[in-house]
């Protein structure tokens, strides 16, 4: 059954609000973002106000209780504008909030998702130096101390490790390599637990005023309760189901910020002269405009469906070949935008050498598009011999 989520024409005038504050606020503001590498305070501050941080919570918890389709929509909107404004809200939206609704108890809820509601920055530790890809083989243990657990280990490229007031961290439980990652646990952990400390932001490529970070675990004391579900095992399972989420996200962000680097190139194709004429009338600008278009609105159409469909139940396909699609094309677009702009497209003084390193990142975090490909095979594959057996 899908969820209603939020009243439709609630919905509209809220998108509708959020595209002037990306166009009014957020675009203006970029400038300063990327000067300084960080969303500036106050900017957050409006961005919980506005209740950019708890979309996804049921609204006795304090959100705004969208379905899937919608949260997903309003992460399309929102990354018209620079990807840090989107990294700073996903994971409390995406990751953790699904987390937190499929698999947390009655009290778990009652005492988070109000608080990530509200804005307290959440991160997601699945990521470790020894596995990134192959997420189960992970190091960090939780071992039973009384009717607590003791965490050690750490966790790498953790966005918004800096910021955060929880994190759910992945630790095994089990030392052996169990059945369906059965040894995977997950574990709610309040960020300044004694034992815990983040490491320096990460230099990067792009996305800059989004930060990465390492997370050092040391003899970390949690209480029985922090448990996700209070069940053992079930980590791995949530993880993933997490990313199924986290993954239309992707998809999402690459396809709102495709739309913005289309834009560009076809202004900047208007404006600029070669031969005595705008670059636009030409046919081979004209091809990459189109082309663009074209993936644009296939992404677009691709996460449509995937998220009615998510809604409804799994949509492991769905998701990752959303994702897959989608930010590859937001590639092949920003590749093509610095094409169009030519010898200026490698200047950094113009936006489309911003646009194709923040792009990046797109085809790689959240699962590889190597490793969707797996997803997505392994999934048909079991489809199909469930139909043969049939
Ligand atoms: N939803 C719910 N449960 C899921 C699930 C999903 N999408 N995917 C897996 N599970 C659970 C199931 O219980 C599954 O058992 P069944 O397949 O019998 O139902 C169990 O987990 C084991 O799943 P699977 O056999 O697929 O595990 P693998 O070890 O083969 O998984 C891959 C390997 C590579 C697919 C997985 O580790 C992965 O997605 N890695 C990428 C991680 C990633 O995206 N990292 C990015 C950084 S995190 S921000």
């Amino acid at each position: 059954m899908a969820n209603t989520g939020m009243d439709p024409e609630i919905f509209d005038q809220f998108i509708d609000q959020l595209q002037r504050y990306v166009r009014e606020r957020l675009i203006p503001a970029e400038a300063d973002v990327i000067a300084h590498d960080r969303i500036p305070e106050d900017l957050i501050d409006e961005m919980r106000a506005m209740g950019l941080f708890g979309l996804t919570m049921p609204e006795e918890y304090g959100g705004a209780g969208m379905n899937v389709p919608q949260y997903i929509e309003t992460i399309r909107v929102l990354s018209y504008a620079l990807p840090a404004y989107r990294s700073i809200t996903s994971i409390n939206l995406g990751m953790v909030c699904s987390a937190l609704k499929h698999s947390g108890t009655p009290e778990q809820k009652a005492e988070w998702l109000p608080r990530l509601a509200a804005g307290e920055i959440a991160c997601f530790g699945l990521t470790e130096p020894g596995s990134g890809s192959d997420s189960a083989a992970m190091a960090t243990s939780a071992k039973k101390d009384g009717n607590g657990y003791i965490l050690n280990g750490s966790k790498r490229y953790i966005t918004n490790a800096p910021h955060a007031r929880l994190g759910l961290i992945m630790a095994r439980t089990s030392q052996d390599n169990l059945p369906k990652n059965a040894h995977v646990s997950a574990f709610l952990v309040p960020m300044d637990t004694p034992g815990i400390s983040v490491g320096k932001p990460d230099r990067k490529m792009g996305q800059t005023g989004s930060h990465i970070a390492d997370i050092y675990l040391d003899d970390v004391k949690l209480p029985g309760d922090a448990l996700l579900g209070g069940e053992e095992g079930k980590g791995f399972a949530t993880a993933m189901q997490s990313l199924d989420n986290g993954r239309l996200s992707v998809a999402a962000a690459s396809a709102g910020y495709a739309q913005r680097i289309l834009d560009t190139a076809m202004r900047y194709a208007n404006d600029r002269k070669a031969f005595g004429e705008p670059i636009a009338n030409f046919q081979l600008i004209q091809a990459m405009l189109a082309d663009s278009k074209a993936e644009i609105y296939a992404a677009e159409c691709m996460i449509r469906d995937a998220s009615a469909k998510a809604d409804q139940g799994k949509a492991i396909i769905e998701a990752a070949s959303a994702k897959m699609f989608a930010s590859e094309m937001c590639n092949r677009v920003a590749d093509r935008c610095v094409q169009i702009h030519g010898g200026a497209g490698y200047l950094a003084e113009y936006e489309a050498e911003r646009f194709y390193r923040d792009s990046r990142i797109f085809t790689i975090y959240e699962g590889t598009t190597q490793i969707l490909q797996l997803v997505i095979a392994k999934n048909m594959l079991r489809e199909f011999a469930a139909g043969a057996a049939a």
